[in-house]
């Protein structure tokens, strides 16, 4: 459920025109490619996002673990660039853990306001803050974060700072990662700030390890794809005729996943029959890492002035303050 969030995300330039268009569609068009490709957003049905949540807890994958040290260790700090009685905004709200950490180390905050795609998910989150922190206007948005939307009409007066942990940022292809943090902007408007979590370019084999955890979860995440596209496309992919890869990319700083056919082979699915050669791939993802620089570059081509960024002892993870 969580990750339904990030089911709205557009994983690609390429995916811009996919941004309307059926599962089933998208699966032909993908697979139709030279390099077959799917959006990372398809991993996300109710089994991928319980794998997810999973992950988040792997020894291996640390992202999750280190921004909430981050969070738990420099909340305070963090405060300092929040103004007196703010709104808080958060992108695609997951879980409410992470902001949870920031309220309460901002009692100065007078309103949150989580977004997400999925009403009735953001309806049970918002009622448990609610009662967890009655002093706060809790002003839920059911609406896909990476298009334009409208604030709660309650929030206009009130200076707004938006929130955007986990990364996230990092599966968008930088061109888009850049056109949504304008976008962020623009609806949050003139003087916002932004509170941003962004993985870091880090060695090579912590990396490699984090998406190729050693019990095989992520694994089981890659191949979800094919046994949803069983489930819903009427798909025949074999799942032990594919393996999951995953390895980083030093030249283009990302992650990228793939699911790698063990033999030559036919699969239908959605009404139609594609041939993988023995080693042919579809591309299921990428995750971009940055420097502290190469992100405060790209948030400043966005529009944002870089103001403070918080990191963990490893220099693995980074936190970063933004202001328009
Ligand atoms: C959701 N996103 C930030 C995760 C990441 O690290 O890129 C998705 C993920 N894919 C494999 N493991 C985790």
């Amino acid at each position: 459920m969580a990750a339904l969030a990030r089911s709205a995300l557009r994983y690609s330039a390429r995916h811009e025109a996919a941004a309307s268009e059926s599962f089933a569609d998208h699966v032909v068009a993908g697979l139709g490619e030279e390099q077959k490709w799917l959006s990372a957003k398809y991993f996300y049905d109710a089994a991928g996002s319980a794998l997810f949540e999973q992950i988040t807890r792997l020894p291996e994958y640390y992202p999750t673990r280190t921004e909430l040290t981050i969070l738990h260790d420099h909340a305070r700090d963090m405060s300092g660039y929040i103004p007196l009685s703010a709104a808080l905004v958060e992108f695609g709200t997951g879980s409410t853990k992470k902001a949870r950490i920031l309220i309460d180390a901002a009692p100065q905050l007078a309103a949150y306001v989580p977004v997400d795609i999925s009403a009735e998910f953001l309806n049970q989150e918002a009622a448990a803050v609610r009662r967890d922190l009655p002093w706060l206007a809790v002003l839920p948005v059911a609406a896909d974060f990476t298009r334009d939307f409208d604030l709660p009409p309650q929030i206009r007066t009130r200076p707004r700072v938006g929130f955007f942990p986990g990364s996230t940022i990092g599966n968008f292809e930088p061109e888009d990662a850049a056109e949504f943090l304008r976008q962020a902007g623009r609806i949050l408007g003139a003087g916002a700030s932004m509170i941003v979590g962004v993985d870091r370019i880090k060695d090579t084999a912590v990396l490699n390890a984090a998406y190729d955890d050693a019990a095989g979860i992520t694994a089981k995440f890659n191949l979800n794809v094919l046994a949803r596209m069983n489930r819903e496309l009427g798909g025949n992919f074999d799942l032990s005729a594919f393996r999951h890869r995953a390895f980083y990319n030093i030249g283009n700083h990302r992650i990228e996943m793939h699911l790698e056919s063990l033999q030559a082979q036919s699969v239908t699915v959605a009404g139609r029959t594609f041939e993988f050669r023995k080693g042919e791939t579809i591309h299921t993802e990428n995750s971009y890492k940055y420097t502290v620089e190469s992100f405060r570059a790209l948030a400043e081509k966005a529009g944002w002035r870089p103001m403070a960024t918080w990191t963990d002892e490893n220099d693995y993870f980074a936190i970063h303050a933004l202001k328009l």
